[in-house]
């Protein structure tokens, strides 16, 4: 496996900030920046496949659950457009993580991310293989973004889509600005609940024809 790192540039918000976003005022959870838990989150009209694998580096950084607003915040911030490599480097300049890491040799460094970010004792090979990329000049925080990687540690943090409660006749069409919204709401919700919110009057699984 050939390792690739790049140092980017990353916003001084970006750097500084970890779960201190401002209080959002909460109009029920259909998406993302609405949500008041990680399961919310995952519930969302608007989740994706690499909103888990943002959630999976906060929790590979920070060795613990990612809590909700840091995780809205670096959600979004992904959609703002940042990378896995710039969240990494994000990470790792947090409190957080210099004073679980900060002080570490690379042989410490390694034995305590295997037990925190994999749960067990380092096997031979991997260890090796990280210690000796560690000499070539990886840096710390960045064997945490490749593992992140690993099929190891997605089988234990899927972060997966999560069926959502029903929300009830909780919209109109006049609630969404764009077409694509109201449907992808509608999609979101239909299999399990049906056109609950009534934006498809005429049955032909086209919601809000009035906005296109
Ligand atoms: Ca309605
Ligand atoms: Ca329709």
């Amino acid at each position: 496996m050939k390792i690739r790192y790049r140092a980017m540039a990353v916003s001084a918000a970006a750097i500084a900030t970890i779960g201190t976003l401002g209080a959002v005022s909460v109009v029920g959870a259909d998406y993302v920046d609405e949500s008041t838990t990680v399961t919310e989150i995952t519930q969302s009209v608007d989740y994706k496949t690499s909103d888990a694998d943002t959630l999976r580096l906060y929790r590979a950084f920070l060795a613990r659950e990612p809590d909700i607003d840091g995780s809205k915040y670096w959600i979004a911030q992904t959609r703002a457009g940042a990378t896995l490599d710039d969240l990494a480097y994000g990470f790792a300049q947090s409190d957080e993580f210099k004073a679980e890491y900060g002080t570490l040799t690379n042989d410490e460094f390694l034995t305590l991310i295997y037990d925190n970010m994999l749960g067990r004792v380092a096997d031979q090979d991997g260890f090796d293989y990280w210690l000796g990329e560690m000499d070539k000049g990886l840096a710390q925080f960045g064997v945490v973004r490749w593992v992140v990687a690993n099929d190891e540690f997605v089988a234990n943090y899927p972060y997966a889509p999560t069926a959502p409660d029903s929300p009830g006749d909780t919209k109109n069409c006049s609630d969404f600005t764009t077409q694509a919204a109201a449907q992808a709401w509608f999609d979101h919700y239909f299999d399990l609940f049906g056109d609950i919110a009534k934006l498809d009057q005429d049955n032909n699984q086209v919601a809000c024809e009035s906005l296109s």
